[in-house]
């Protein structure tokens, strides 16, 4: 039929690299650019079906996040704005190494069979593409668009270049039946910063003490291009951004970003002795991630870093004293559920601190589809990889719960710390990004936070101390050989490995380890922590000499 031809003749324009076979990683798709093409075609094709079984707009991201320039990726955004359910995962992966058009179809066939998908009629399918400022970008979407338009009925819509999250961003509010364009995601920002600005106490006069500047590492990518952008609107923050991405400024991901920031504990390019102290944070390169860091005067660019557990924990804090002055005296219906989610990477101090806060720690594996699902389960949810990947998630139910509440409040109570408590938890919502991790949501709610607390970087930083820690990778023939279980912190596979571990962990005052296979790269990664830096580093030594 002509759906059958119009797929074999386009499909036999994107042949599959040879001799290599790609997986569908923690996120996605991710390789050197030059063999992507054929990938990124087939993922177009998967995007209009899954369009087409959900009755709504998907998201297409094409991005590497912070991998080096020359490669690319792409990652799929459900209705929702969260990445594509993973019951679908196993379907990328076949299609993407299907060996040739014919195979291809006969996949395709079997998965609308299988999905029920309503495949055939008369059919819509809507894609949203967006690419961060990789110069592969631009061939990629053209591949991504062809895969689309290959299916009858679907169509593609380039939003341009954009960071991640606001792809998600777009792609959810399509869904919702609300405004989609940039302009309004800079506006929902920028409006509900101002409104948490507007809540707090005028009286206090520590909030002069720290407005002094933030300086922003953009990883020379896309977020630094647009937090230049979202300042404009938020006049009360003084920014200055640095590795932008302009022309000339360095390279993407380059010894700067918060993946270096994070794993290297030092300075970006373009920083230097001179900011010691200064307040800076660091994106990644498709703004996703973000770390707080000040560099150590006399160090040699040395820094302390201020991680994804970190802003967890501030933002857990205040969330947690919005809620108590909210409920005082009151008896509502239920108690409100808050809860935190993290990964083995958390630093164990950081996990230590919001127990002792009374808060409900939970652990899943590696990667946002994991953390996201289960911060969904709270009313309030907030989950944060140490790599600064997070977002704090309120359940519909309870943001109709706290407008009726702000509403009640506000005939009974105008301007009681009850009403602005509720206030500033709703603003809270509208701030930060509800469909996936967004380091400008993110930045403008820390910044909020601390002008709120009148507290330097380095006072936030005396939340608790972070244990010394060590992370190693270690190149492995075959990643798969290992298998973990309990959120990654135990070996299933090979036998025998965790009891060595373990014998290992137990020289080590504090000392924790654990190891896993990457899902973005052919390794197995080792983390420990220890008491001392040189236990941490001895531990993961000892460990990693294990894995080989
Ligand atoms: C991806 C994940 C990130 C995770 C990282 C782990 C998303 C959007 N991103 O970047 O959450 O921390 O992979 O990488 O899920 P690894 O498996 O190589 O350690
Ligand atoms: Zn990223």
């Amino acid at each position: 039929d002509k759906q059958r031809s119009i797929l074999i003749e386009s499909a036999s324009r994107f042949p599959p690299p040879q001799g290599v076979k790609i997986s569908y990683g923690t996120s996605g798709f991710r390789a050197d650019a030059s063999i992507l093409s054929s990938t990124v075609f087939r993922v177009g094709i998967l995007a209009a079906l899954r369009s087409i079984q959900t009755q709504s707009v998907i998201g297409l991201m094409i991005t590497a996040s912070h991998n080096q320039v020359s490669d690319n990726g792409i990652k799929i955004a459900d209705p929702s704005g969260g990445m594509l359910t993973q019951d679908w995962e196993p379907f990328a992966d076949s299609i993407a190494n299907a060996a040739n058009p014919e195979d291809l179809v006969l996949l395709i066939n079997e998965f609308i069979k299988k999905e029920h998908i309503p495949f055939g009629g008369v059919q819509s399918a809507e894609i949203f593409l967006g690419r961060d400022t990789r110069p592969s970008g631009e061939s990629l979407l053209e591949a991504a668009k062809q895969g689309i338009s290959s299916i009858v009925g679907a169509i593609a819509t380039d939003m341009g270049i954009l960071t991640t999250p606001q792809l998600h961003w777009m792609v959810r509010s399509k869904n919702k039946g609300t405004k989609v364009f940039e302009s309004s995601y800079f506006e929902q920002l920028s409006d509900s910063f101002r409104c948490l600005m507007d809540l707090i106490p005028r009286e206090d006069t520590n909030i002069s003490k720290i407005v002094e500047s933030l300086i922003v590492d953009g990883a020379n990518g896309v977020g630094g291009e647009k937090l230049e952008e979202l300042k404009k609107s938020v006049k009360s923050l003084v920014i200055e951004v640095r590795n932008s991405g302009k022309e000339g400024e360095g390279i993407l991901n380059e010894r700067v970003g918060a993946d270096f920031v994070q794993k290297e504990k030092f300075a970006p390019l373009g920083f230097s002795e001179d900011d010691a102290g200064i307040r800076c944070a660091s994106l990644d390169g498709d703004a996703d991630r973000l770390v707080y860091f000040y560099i150590l005067p006399n160090s040699n660019k040395k820094i302390n870093l201020v991680d994804g557990d970190k802003i967890l924990s501030l933002f857990a804090l205040f969330i947690k004293q919005q809620l108590s002055v909210l409920n005082k005296e009151e008896d509502t219906d239920r108690p409100i559920k808050l809860g935190v989610v993290q990964t083995a990477y958390a630093n164990g101090a950081s996990t230590d601190y919001l127990k002792n806060l009374g808060l409900e720690v939970v652990f899943t594996p590696t990667g946002v589809k994991y953390l996201h699902e289960k911060a969904a389960e709270y009313d309030i949810g907030i989950y944060f990889e140490a790599n600064g990947h997070g977002t704090i998630l309120f359940s519909e139910h309870f943001i109709s719960w706290l407008e009726r509440r702000t509403n009640e409040l506000a005939s009974t109570f105008e301007g009681s710390e009850q009403h602005k408590a509720a206030l500033r938890l709703l603003a809270i919502s509208s701030l930060i990004n509800q469909a996936v991790g967004d380091a400008l949501s993110g930045l403008l709610l820390v910044e909020a936070i601390l002008l709120y607390n009148g507290w330097s970087i380095q006072r936030w930083n005396e939340l608790y101390q972070d244990l010394p820690s060590r992370q190693l990778k270690v190149k492995v023939a075959d990643r798969n050989a290992v298998t973990t279980a309990n959120a990654e912190t135990v070996v299933v596979k090979p036998s025998g490995l965790q009891e060595a571990i373990n014998i290992e962990v137990a020289k080590f005052p504090q000392g924790r380890s654990f190891i896993r296979p990457s899902g973005t790269e052919d390794v197995i990664r080792v983390y420990a922590e220890a008491s001392s830096q040189e236990a941490a580093d001895n531990l993961a030594k000892s460990v990693a000499e294990h894995v080989h």
